[in-house]
């Protein structure tokens, strides 16, 4: 496991659990809602990546809003740790304790609250799984603005908390965008309701947007009322090769150019990741055989009219070969070719964990630049570790991973603080989408100003005055205890 937990001080503030807190929760709750048997808290303890891994005694299933409010009112009086936990497949330690903290997880409350057909505008609990909302919507004609790998586990609440971004935020943008309103329990167990479900609503400051992207910081998200884009009939999928990423850049350009209102999509991964991808996961094959190519990008388009949207597509194909843009490429013929294409694609993160150990760094940088960074790590790494890079290249999000058989902290030590001050030196984020939770709330200065990071705590000490919530993340410990 990371070595981070020990580099941290559990807060001598926070009390610890003892029976009088389990009777209290066994009543609230109910005894099934109560867990402390080991099997469970094994898998709430421990993240998707198997790197972090909390020793909490006691997850909790809350049903509905007003158990969830009474737990952390309960929580707040007792001076106990909460770490908010939705489908548990965050990247960055944030969704699993770091010491013995009480795990809330968002689970049981998944209803579909309503839905409006006309305005497509979608309300439901937290815990709902992002996968059974898509299939919930496509029966109405209707998609979730966001899709990522995780679909089968994540949950909606655990989306907004982490503002994910994903496979479709270069068409719909990003939850900012998408989440018209919320419903949030505040750390004393205030119910902050701001479920609103209007386009346009400038009265005061629009404090939703202060939930999404907190990492579970500033208060529990239980209800989320999102905009949802009709389902267009006709998706197609190309999967291109591309000699250098010079070419992967101005094909970027070139697709938003020719392509426009109908592009979807727009990823790349390298020659590692595919190679990575061949070796890791099972039934996927390259359906590109005849050699492996530098770079490979996978484009989708979404419209209306089937005709003229593969027209489009095939005279942006054209053009990009003749002008030596591309070097080979297919397009799916059926959804089936069109899913073991993104299976490829979706299909990495699994192939890093299969691999073995993996560092990963979740950055945004100009898309000029992307391609530089990496080839900086490996000449810096030589032959001590795999350098895979792939990501949503047309939102500038690159997702660089170092693979290597076990974690070592001499190939850290080679990769941070590295990444982090050519990240910062070039303008970008170091989380472009994935969160800074345990790994990075240390790092925070690489991306934001001090003045930016203080006002960020006065927030936190506003909206959680005993920082009960998700302790050790996000901040910087020395903002992080009252
Ligand atoms: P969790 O992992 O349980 O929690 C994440 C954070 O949110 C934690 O800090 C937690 O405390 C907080 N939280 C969870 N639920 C709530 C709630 N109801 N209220 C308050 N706080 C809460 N991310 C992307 O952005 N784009 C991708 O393309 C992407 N692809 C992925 C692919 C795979 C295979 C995997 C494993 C992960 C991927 N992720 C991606 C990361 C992750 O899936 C997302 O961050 C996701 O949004 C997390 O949702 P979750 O329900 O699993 O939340
Ligand atoms: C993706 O885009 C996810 O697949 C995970 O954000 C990225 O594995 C990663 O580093
Ligand atoms: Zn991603």
């Amino acid at each position: 496991f990371g070595s981070i937990a020990t580099k941290i001080q559990r807060n001598p503030k926070f009390a610890t659990i003892n029976s009088d807190d389990i009777r209290y929760f066994r009543d609230l709750l109910g005894e099934k809602n109560v867990k402390q048997d080991e099997d469970a808290l094994l898998a709430a303890n421990m993240d998707w990546m198997r790197k972090y891994k909390g020793s909490s005694k006691l997850l909790l299933l809350p049903r509905s809003t007003e158990e969830v409010s009474q737990i952390l009112k309960y929580c707040n009086s007792r001076c106990l740790g909460v770490v908010p936990q939705g489908g548990n497949t965050g990247l960055v330690g944030g969704s699993v304790p770091v010491f013995d903290e009480v795990i809330v997880n968002l689970g049981s409350m998944n209803k579909v609250i309503s839905f409006d057909e006309v305005s497509g505008i979608l309300v439901s609990e937290a815990g709902c799984i992002l996968e059974s909302l898509v299939n919930f919507l496509d029966n109405k004609g209707f998609i979730m603005p966001l899709d990522l790998g995780a679909k089968g586990s994540c949950q909606i609440g655990g989306n907004v908390s982490t503002n994910a971004g994903g496979l479709r935020l270069l068409r719909y943008g990003s939850l900012h965008a998408n989440v018209l309103g919320l419903e949030a329990v505040l750390a004393n167990g205030d119910v902050l309701d701001m479920l609103g479900t209007l386009r346009k609503d400038n009265t005061g400051y629009d404090l939703k947007h202060l939930f999404i992207g907190s990492e579970g910081s500033l208060g529990i998200v239980t209800k989320v009322s999102i905009l949802t884009p009709p389902k267009l009939s006709s998706v197609n999928v190309a999967f291109l090769a591309c000699t250098d990423y010079l070419s992967c850049q101005k094909l970027f350009l070139e697709a938003r150019r020719k392509l426009g209102e109908v592009l979807s999509a727009f990823e790349f991964l390298d020659e590692q990741a595919m190679d990575l991808a061949l070796n890791h996961l099972e039934g996927v094959r390259n359906p590109l055989p005849t050699a492996l190519h530098k770079f490979y990008v996978l484009i989708e388009t979404t419209g209306s009219d089937e005709q003229s949207d593969k027209e489009k597509l095939e005279a942006f194909l054209v053009h990009s070969l003749e002008g030596g843009l591309i070097s080979d490429g297919v397009v799916a013929q059926d959804i089936q070719q069109a899913s073991s294409v993104w299976n490829i694609r979706e299909g990495l993160p699994e192939a890093l964990m299969k691999a073995g150990a993996v560092y990963k760094y979740d950055l945004s940088i100009p898309v000029e630049k992307i391609y530089d960074i990496v080839e900086e790590m490996r000449n810096k790494l030589g032959h001590s570790a795999r350098v895979v890079a792939y990501g949503h290249l047309g939102d500038g999000n690159l997702h660089l991973n170092i693979s290597c058989p076990q974690y070592d902290d001499a190939v850290l030590a080679q990769i941070e603080p590295f990444v982090y001050e050519w990240t910062s030196k070039n303008r970008g984020s170091i989380s472009a989408e994935h969160g800074l939770g345990l790994m990075k709330a240390e790092k925070i200065f690489y991306s934001k100003s001090p003045a930016a990071v203080q006002l960020m705590a006065s927030v936190k000490n506003l909206l959680d005055p005993n920082h009960i919530l998700n302790p050790y993340k996000v901040l910087p410990q020395s903002l992080s205890f009252p």
